[in-house]
Formats: C-alpha cells, sequence, structure tokens
C-alpha cells in the first residue's frame, strides 16, 4: 500500500507545475498543517466540543497528542498508508482527532455525512474498498455502530469499525472504542513524509447519476483553497469558528471551516445541532466570531434572533451557502444578527466562491461572491449547444470551472468523468449563472438533475432507484418543487402496477426510509399516477420527463 493513484485523474504535470510556480501548491500536507498550529499556538484552544456530559477542550497540543496517539492504535490494528476509512461521525471533538489520526497514518478519510444510512454508507465502503468505518453508537435516535458492524458483515475489506465513545453513547460488548486504540505514539508516522501531491482523503459530491460520487483531493490543491479562504475571510488566532453544519461538509471543513481555523490556530466550536438555541447559547458562550450556515439556517436563525435572550454581540460574519440565499433573505441577516453576510457559492469538486468583507452591500446582498483563486478559469457556456460556446458577456449559461484546487476526475468513475468534464479538464459544475461586470458569480438554477433542498443535494435517479424497488412500482420520476423554506422541497410521482392496489404515499416514504437512506432524501410527497407523459426515449427522456413534471405541478398549484 502506498499513495492513491489507481482511479484519480492526476493534474496535467504542465498545470501542477504552473500551480507550484505561482505558489498555490507549497508542498504542505495535512499532518504539516496541524504541526505548524502547534508549533505557533501548541496552547491555544483548538476545539470546543459539547455533549450530555458538559464541555470538552482541547489544545493545539492535546489535539496533536490524541491524534498521534490514535494513529499508532490504528497502525496496530493494521491501518495502513493509503487505506480508505469511513469517517460517519457526528460533531464531536473525536471527530478531529481522527482525521488528523487518519492524516497522521497517510490513510485516507472518506467524508461520509451523520445524517447517512446503510445504503451510503455501504456504498461507500464498497467503493472506496474501505478498511474501516469510524463512527459513533446510538446518536439521532439511530445506532451507528449496530449499522456499521452490520456494514462490516457485508462488505468484504472492512475489518474494523471503531467506535468513539462519545457521552451518550452507551459501549456495548464487541465494540472496538476509540479510546482504547490511543496509545504512546511513536515519534514518526508515516503521514509525516506525505507527497504533497498525493490524494489526502475522498470527499462525497452531491451526486447527479445514481449515487454520490467520491472525490480525490489532494494535500497541494486542497490546502490552498483552504489557506486562502482563511486569508479572504479574515481567520486569525482570535477567530471563534462555529460548525453548525455538519462537520464533513465540505462548506463546514474548508471553506474556510474547521481546516481554516487550524491553519489560523483559531478556535473550532462544534455544534452538537445547528437549532438556533444551541448556537447562540455556544454563540454566546464562546464568544463566536464566525459560523456558516446553508440558507434556511440563516431564515431560521433571523427569526430567533428577534425573541433571544443570548448576546450575539461577537459574531462578525455569517456565512451563508450550499444553496442560493434570496436577496430578501440576504437584507435581513445582517439587521437581525448584527454580523456581516458572506454568501459562498462552493462545491465539493473544487471551485469556491466568495463575496468578500468588504465588498459593497450590493454585491453582498445580491451576488454568490466570486473565486479564490486569480487561476480559477470560469467559462459560461450555452449548456443547449454541444460545442458549448460562451454565452455572451452578462448572459445566463452553464458553468464550466478548472483551476488550482478543482478536481479534473472523480475517483474510479471513467464512464461518468467523459461527461461531467470536458477534454481539456473543464469540470462542468451543472449550474447556471451569469458574471456581472466585476466578475461576481450570480446562481440563477441548474441544468443538472439534482435536488438542493435547502442545501442538502439530492440525485432524483438515487431516489427513483429505490422506490423502483417497491414491488408495486413500476416507473417513478422525482422532481424539486419551490419550498419557501427549503428552497427546494421533492415531490415523487410513482406509476404503481396495474389491476393492484395502489401502494399509498406513507408506505412509500416508509419503504424509501427503510432501505437505509438519509432522512433529507425520503421525498416530501408521493403521488401515485395512472401514467407518465410521453416524452420520447432515451437517457434525455429522464431529464424531459422530470421537466414535464415540474411543470405540470406548477400548473396545478
Ligand atoms: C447557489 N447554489 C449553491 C450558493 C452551493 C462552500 C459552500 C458550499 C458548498 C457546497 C461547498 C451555493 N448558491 N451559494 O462545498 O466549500 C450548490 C451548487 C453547487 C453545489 C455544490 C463549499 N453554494 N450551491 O454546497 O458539493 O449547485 O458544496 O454546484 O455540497 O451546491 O454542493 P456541495
Amino acid at each position: 500500500v502506498g499513495p492513491v493513484t489507481d482511479g484519480v485523474v492526476p493534474y496535467p504535470a504542465e498545470a501542477a507545475e504552473r500551480y507550484r510556480a505561482a505558489g498555490y501548491w507549497t508542498g504542505q500536507t495535512f499532518p504539516a498543517l496541524l504541526d505548524a498550529a502547534v508549533a505557533d499556538h501548541g496552547g491555544r484552544t483548538a476545539v470546543v466540543g459539547t455533549g450530555p456530559s458538559g464541555g470538552e477542550r482541547w489544545t493545539y497540543a492535546e489535539l496533536d497528542a490524541r491524534a498521534r496517539g490514535l494513529a499508532a492504535g490504528l497502525a496496530e490494528i493494521g491501518v495502513a498508508p493509503g487505506d480508505r476509512v469511513v469517517v460517519w461521525l457526528p460533531n464531536v471533538p473525536e471527530y478531529l482527532e481522527a482525521v488528523f489520526a487518519l492524516f497522521r497514518l497517510g490513510a485516507l478519510p472518506v467524508f461520509a455525512l451523520p445524517a447517512h444510512r446503510e445504503s451510503e454508507i455501504r456504498y461507500f465502503a464498497e467503493h472506496a474498498e474501505a478498511v474501516a468505518i469510524v463512527t459513533v453508537g446510538r446518536h439521532d435516535r439511530f445506532d451507528h455502530a449496530a449499522a456499521a458492524h452490520a456494514i462490516a458483515a457485508e462488505v468484504p475489506s472492512v475489518r474494523h469499525v471503531v467506535v468513539a465513545d462519545v457521552p451518550g453513547a452507551e459501549p456495548v460488548a464487541g465494540w472496538l472504542s476509540l479510546s482504547s486504540l490511543r496509545r504512546t505514539p511513536p515519534d514518526t508516522l508515516p503521514g509525516d513524509d506525505a507527497d504533497p501531491s498525493s490524494v489526502a482523503f475522498l470527499q462525497l459530491s452531491g451526486g447527479t447519476t445514481g449515487l454520490s460520487k467520491l472525490i480525490p483531493r489532494t494535500h497541494d490543491d486542497y490546502l490552498y483553497s483552504v489557506r486562502a479562504s482563511a486569508e479572504i475571510c479574515g481567520l486569525t488566532a482570535e477567530t471563534v469558528y462555529l460548525a453548525a453544519l455538519p462537520a464533513s461538509h465540505n462548506f463546514t471543513m474548508s471553506s474556510p471551516g474547521l481546516l481554516g481555523v487550524v491553519h489560523a490556530g483559531g478556535t473550532a466550536v462544534l455544534a452538537p445541532s445547528p437549532d438556533a438555541d444551541t448556537c447562540f447559547g455556544l454563540v454566546e458562550s464562546e464568544r463566536v466570531t464566525i459560523a456558516a450556515v446553508v440558507p434556511p439556517l440563516a431564515a431560521a436563525w433571523v427569526q430567533a434572533a428577534g425573541r433571544t435572550q443570548r448576546d450575539l454581540s461577537s459574531l462578525q460574519v455569517l456565512q451563508v451557502g450550499g444553496a442560493k440565499c434570496a436577496p430578501e433573505l440576504a437584507r435581513r441577516i445582517m439587521p437581525a444578527l448584527g454580523a456581516r453576510l458572506q454568501q459562498v457559492f462552493g462545491m465539493a469538486e473544487g471551485l469556491v466562491n466568495y463575496t468578500r468583507l468588504d465588498d459593497p452591500d450590493d454585491v453582498v446582498l445580491n451576488t454568490q461572491g466570486r473565486p479564490i483563486s486569480p487561476d480559477d478559469e470560469l467559462r459560461v457556456v450555452d449548456p443547449d449547444d454541444p460545442d458549448e460556446p460562451e454565452v455572451a458577456p452578462g448572459e445566463v449559461g452553464a458553468l464550466l470551472t478548472r483551476g488550482p484546487y478543482t478536481i479534473r476526475g472523480y475517483y474510479r468513475a471513467d464512464e461518468h468523468n467523459a461527461t461531467a468534464f470536458t477534454a481539456d479538464g473543464f469540470y462542468r459544475t451543472g449550474d447556471l449563472v451569469r458574471l456581472t461586470e466585476r466578475g461576481d458569480v450570480v446562481v440563477s438554477g441548474r441544468v443538472k438533475e439534482q435536488i438542493n433542498r435547502g442545501g442538502e443535494k439530492i440525485a432524483a435517479e438515487e431516489v427513483e432507484n429505490h422506490l423502483l424497488a417497491h414491488p408495486d412500482v413500476v416507473d417513478a420520476a422525482i422532481v424539486g418543487v419551490p419550498d419557501d423554506f427549503l428552497g427546494e422541497r421533492t415531490h415523487a410521482f410513482v406509476v404503481a402496477v396495474p389491476d393492484r392496489d395502489p401502494p399509498g404515499s406513507a408506505a412509500l416514504r416508509r419503504f424509501v426510509r427503510e432501505r437505509g437512506v438519509a432522512a433529507y432524501k425520503v421525498p416530501d410527497v408521493v403521488e401515485v399516477v395512472a401514467s407518465f407523459p410521453a416524452t420520447g426515449v432515451g437517457k434525455t427522456s429522464r431529464r424531459a420527463l422530470r421537466a414535464a413534471l415540474a411543470a405540470h405541478l406548477r400548473e396545478e398549484s
């Protein structure tokens, strides 16, 4: 085992050279990122966690000692450089311990969301041939450890389930607990001399066709985006960042997120829940300076701010991203929360845009900002023309991008890569955008077959496949419906087997849930119809069908 190269599309040598020469790729690795934080800020608080038993607070030196100790224990049970390990953890300090332990080992975290369930975790484990799953016990009324053990029994590569014994989770006989793996670390660990151009971890895509794709990110490319983001967002050692969204989300991790905080030597506060009560309490008690949320959460926080007794005066910046922040919501954020709004339009594949903290209000309220890097290349093209000519300046088109931290291909996905990327290496984001005269991006829609449910991405095809597994279902199509709170919710149309009692909507929703999928993917509404409109044949007909059904819904409402 060694660096993961199989199934990875490397940056062309010429581009890599250019990105190094420009000073973007510095050769820094994840272990080196933590080394620097320990050297410069060892005694400062790195991470604050909360749980039923109270607060947990680790300095950078403590975080590093734990990560090294765990790395040694993981090595002892056979986790080796290049191995993949699914990290399926909620927002607990052990999240950072586990992730940095894997980096110290040269093993690759595969970042699952706590909301994921058996079907997603099994697929990640299989596709990445993971050797272990790191998770918790009972959390959010779901026994993660039991599910992980069931997956380990089915997926041959998975040899271990490591359970973080966080407060509230009761150890069960047979668990390999994370704390039992903490060892006295050796002076050096295999990840300490990792190749900075190698893949450091696998992030998840929102997915468009079937299941989420895995995204291979290198030390060089990702840490460039992290350092540059930290600078754009003004992070310092005084920063107190509130992780309200799941730690594994690319936004929370890197824009500038938890890793930006480590780079700056600030403090990361891990919120156990994103609700306003919990988060406002943490803002007050920890003097939080910056937080990152999706638009529906921003709306909920704005509402709650009107009646809170909490002191929110420390909050300087509220980052909103993951889905479009409506200008009406944007306008209410600054007055309600007393914090500067920063819009963030990013993607786990790479490209991240920010409104800058000193941008005029008009730009902050009405655009999704501009790219991190002068070498982010953005092309706005006609999505209906196979030659993809650029549209006239200021016109709406499909966004293609290439740059120093945008991947050139998904992991082990040759067939999908052939359509997801252009021949010259641009990623087809699937987003419809226009560029303002200043070069700010305004997101106006999408061409991809994905629903954005309040920042949570749902591939229509994945959910359709779950519905199609029902014995009484012959066809299924999922569409997004405008929703005041979520931006979009999901509406499933189902054609049932004829001459039988059709399954009810509640039964079909339960059926999807019981197949073990994240709750946000369970259709909000299921409607059984006699037949689908005819829209032609072939793959494009799915797109046409979903469009026709969405249009039908709009007419009805
Ligand atoms: C409209 N659509 C947006 C925005 C993302 C920072 C912030 C977000 C993500 C993320 C991220 C949007 N307005 N402000 O990784 O580092 C939609 C687009 C985009 C897709 C990517 C980060 N911000 N989107 O959301 O990989 O459709 O990353 O292509 O989850 O979310 O989703 P994801």
